[in-house]
């Protein structure tokens, strides 16, 4: 079977960590976000991948190139942003057969989505306690009779989890009407297949729809969690790695140093002397952690470096990130409530008592800056000695 993957948006949400690579492409452990993806696809039985790419088209053409897993690569633009049935337009002249579509920025158990290529036409659902959020289906048993969009009143507690295997002829049925926020949208697509075929819905049993920053660290808590230990790293004197921990090749940790998994060490980073990681915490190819640092539960991208002294918690840091020492980042809130972030201008709960700061690409901080939790720092955002930054910059 075929497999379509979306992935051509910029992230908006996700900014700054978006302003030079795509959502798709930012780490979850040892690959892309949408490299889950398309690994859940070929382990689902899919022959062929089809990438609808746009922002930063690139980054995913690079890493995939022609044949991924074996399984023949190709590359659908699209121009403009305009939905999520017009990005599967985008792919329509590489669609010979029953065909998938699968979000490039969502995770699912894998389980569940090889039970949803088994049951083609088929949809994923989740089961959510207020899907009034969501695309809602209504079931007749296994069979998915409708689909209404944020319903009021909704039928059932089965959200629409953006999986979907579609029957060859669904390929002439794309081309739908602009929705009322000017999008032309993957749910029109589907409920005209439910009405032409008989839809399986498809309980799944995990789903992460990765939006947003905490989500990015709620991803790489889930897939560091699953990795299986390994050391193939430099590990010198009285190092100490408990539990799952991954070093990879071409790493190298001090002595003095304490890692706790779930935790990877990408190739080329440089760990120690005397540095704690712990919780989930995923240190980029040659990121550099240095003598007295902490670092809990925190995404560090490639080539950024905390060189000294430093706390970090429940952070994700992007590329080539530059903390002075003595930089200390919070991660918690006196009064104990759930920390926010300005998402495109608004004030969102991340739903975590614990959450540190965002940095975009190239921020530095000069010695003994201390973060707010839930500061946001721009791209190139730089502070000066001993500031207290409350506020994104
Ligand atoms: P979204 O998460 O709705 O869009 P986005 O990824 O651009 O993020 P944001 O809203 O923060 O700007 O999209 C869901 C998936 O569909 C995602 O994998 C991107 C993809 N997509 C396209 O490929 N083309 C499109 O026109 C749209 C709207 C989404």
């Amino acid at each position: 079977m075929q497999a379509v993957v979306l992935a051509a948006g910029e992230g908006t949400r996700m900014r700054p960590l978006t302003a030079n690579t795509p959502k798709p492409m930012l780490p979850v452990a040892d690959r892309p976000l949408v490299a889950h993806t398309a690994d859940m696809a070929i382990e689902a039985g899919a022959d062929e991948l089809i990438f609808v790419v746009g922002y930063e088209a690139d980054a995913v053409r690079s890493y995939f190139g022609e044949t991924y897993r074996g399984a023949p690569v190709s590359f659908a633009v699209q121009e403009e942003q305009q939905g999520t049935a017009d990005a599967v337009s985008a792919a329509y002249e590489y669609l010979d057969g029953p065909f998938a579509v699968l979000n490039g920025d969502n995770l699912y158990d894998e389980e569940s989505i090889s039970t949803l290529f088994d049951a083609a036409p088929s949809i994923a659902a989740f089961r959510v306690g207020d899907p009034s959020n969501y695309g809602v289906l209504s079931t007749d048993g296994d069979s998915v009779t409708d689909i209404v969009e944020k319903p009021e009143d909704p039928p059932t507690e089965l959200a629409n989890a953006g999986a979907y295997v579609f029957p060859a002829e669904a390929r002439e049925w794309l081309d739908v009407p602009l929705s009322d926020r000017g999008e032309r949208e993957i749910t029109d697509v589907v409920a005209r297949v439910i009405e032409e075929r008989s839809v399986t819905a498809v309980e799944v049993d995990r789903w992460l729809d990765v939006g947003r920053p905490w989500e990015l660290l709620e991803a790489n808590e889930w897939k560091l969690d699953e990795q299986t230990r390994r050391v193939d790293g430099d590990v010198r004197g009285d190092a100490e790695l408990r539990g799952n921990v991954v070093v990879e090749e071409g790493a190298v940790i001090e002595p003095g140093v304490t890692i706790e998994g779930p935790a990877l060490v990408r190739s080329g980073a440089h760990l120690g002397p005397n540095a704690y990681v712990r919780g989930a915490t995923m240190l980029g190819e040659n990121a550099h952690i240095g003598h007295g640092v902490e670092i809990k539960n925190t995404v560090v991208m490639a080539d950024s470096n905390v060189p000294h002294v430093s706390y970090v918690g429940d952070s994700v840091l992007g590329h080539d990130v530059n903390f002075g020492a003595g930089t200390q980042v919070a991660n918690l809130r006196h009064d104990g409530t759930e920390v926010k972030l300005t998402v495109k201008g608004d004030r969102v709960s991340t739903g975590r008592r614990k959450f540190g700061v965002v940095a975009g690409d190239g921020a530095r901080t000069a010695i003994n800056t201390s973060l707010n939790p839930g500061v946001v720092l721009s791209p190139g955002a730089t502070t000066t000695p001993g500031e207290s930054v409350t506020r994104d910059r």
